[in-house]
């Protein structure tokens, strides 16, 4: 008797493993032993006499990986739904951030907000996730912009991920926008910015460091310094790159050895390239594209013909995305960016993991974590092909049912 087995089975499993299209399973089993997946194939090829704690029947039902939403903006106070009305009456997103609005709003809201009211608010977003299968999930500072407010919102989403069956992933993005007190001296705030880090990595507050390089956000060369910061502390790198303008942002984070470029709309050729040669995931935000109604759309083709690994993810935050689902996301990226299902899929799966910098998640394959997902569907299309509906029957996150 092996007490620690417990079997799934009767599914149909769309694993992303191998070199078949979906790598589909007719009459799949799953085997797992505590919060690893130890066996995946069919129930026919299951090992006669198996002795499992537990044994689950999941009637046919679809399975996959559980999802990864590899870039959010979880933790923040307020809301942007004023500036989204001046933004329909005109007002375009650069003017309202140059005139103060944007994010610094957002900032204003979250320094007051209390701590509970940050947890509060971001875990609920956070189940909301969860409930469309999202079993691992990015968390990005960037709403505190001082050393006190932004260590504040990385122990906020830290605890989501104590406390919450799923898994966090903290980014440090305190180079978002120029805080009011640094007013006309980004020079000084960046090297401020810096300071912070090595406080936030020793308190295992962090995981990775991005920034925003943009004509509203930091130059290149501030972004540098930044990277430079992450590098000495053997933190890994991440960039909103490309979304606004073309400010040579996707080349130096592939110097960098960046996990993802992110957003990406005004990416060059020779932006592609570096991405290739550092092996950098493109990841692809279609709610931000959307909600501020772009029309630059990123180079898919070019970046599918240069092998770029894709990833799609809900870039939830309150102004450019207030978007909490992963799964209208898998269908945007295929009516607005063009992506083929499958790539859409492996967007929020193994190549969503691989920009976290993950490789125990994002395929249902042995010795992966057991993070997966049941749905009421036949095949992953459906999925991609269905908006505002959810066929979500349950999350496994770490083996458990919860
Ligand atoms: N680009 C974005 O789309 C978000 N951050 C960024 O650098 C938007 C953040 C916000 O508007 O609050
Ligand atoms: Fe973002």
């Amino acid at each position: 008797m092996n007490p620690g087995l417990t079997l799934w089975r009767n599914a149909r499993l769309a694993t992303f493993a191998g070199a078949e299209p979906w790598g589909l399973v007719e009459g799949g089993a799953l085997l797992t032993e505590g919060s690893q997946l130890l066996w995946v194939g069919r129930d026919a090829d299951l090992q006669r006499g198996l002795r499992v704690q537990a044994d689950h029947d999941l009637q046919g039902a679809l399975v996959t990986p559980g999802l990864v939403d590899a870039h959010t903006h979880l933790v923040y106070g307020g809301d942007r739904a004023a500036e989204f009305e001046m933004r329909l009456q005109g007002a375009s997103y650069e003017d309202i951030a140059r005139a103060g609005g944007g994010i610094r709003s957002t900032v204003a809201a979250t320094r007051a907000a209390s701590s509970e009211m940050l947890f509060a608010s971001a875990a609920a977003r956070a189940r909301t996730l969860m409930q469309e299968g999202v079993t691992t999930l990015e968390i990005k500072s960037g709403y505190g912009l001082s050393a006190e407010h932004e260590t504040r919102c990385l122990t906020v989403a830290r605890r989501i991920g104590a406390e919450l069956p799923l898994t966090v992933r903290t980014t440090s993005l305190a180079a978002h926008a120029l805080p009011p007190e640094f007013a006309g001296r980004p020079d000084d705030y960046i090297d401020e910015a810096c300071t912070w880090l090595a406080e936030q990595k020793a308190a295992g507050l962090v995981d990775a460091v991005d920034a925003f390089c943009d004509t509203i956000g930091f130059t290149a060369t501030q972004t540098e310094r930044i990277f430079m910061a992450a590098q000495q502390l053997g933190l890994p790198v991440k960039l909103h790159a490309e979304q606004l303008s073309d400010q040579g942002g996707a080349a130096l984070a592939a110097r960098y050895g960046a996990l993802s470029c992110d957003h990406l709309e005004h990416l060059s050729a020779s932006g592609i390239a570096a991405m290739q040669g550092a092996g950098t995931v493109a990841m692809l935000l279609p709610g931000a594209y959307y909600f501020l109604r772009d029309t630059k759309l990123p180079p898919v083709q070019a970046l599918r013909d240069a092998g770029v690994p894709m990833a799609i993810a809900t870039d939830h935050n309150p102004g450019s995305s207030p978007c909490l689902s992963l799964l209208l996301m898998l269908n945007m990226a295929c009516t607005l960016f063009r992506l083929t299902p499958e790539e859409a899929w492996r967007g929020v799966t193994v190549n969503a993991a691989r920009a976290l910098g993950l490789q125990d998640r994002g395929t249902l394959a042995p010795g992966q974590r057991a993070d997966f997902v049941a749905w009421d569907a036949e095949h992953p299309r459906e999925l991609a092909y269905r908006f505002g509906h959810n066929p979500c029957l349950r999350v496994v996150f770490g083996g458990a049912d919860r």
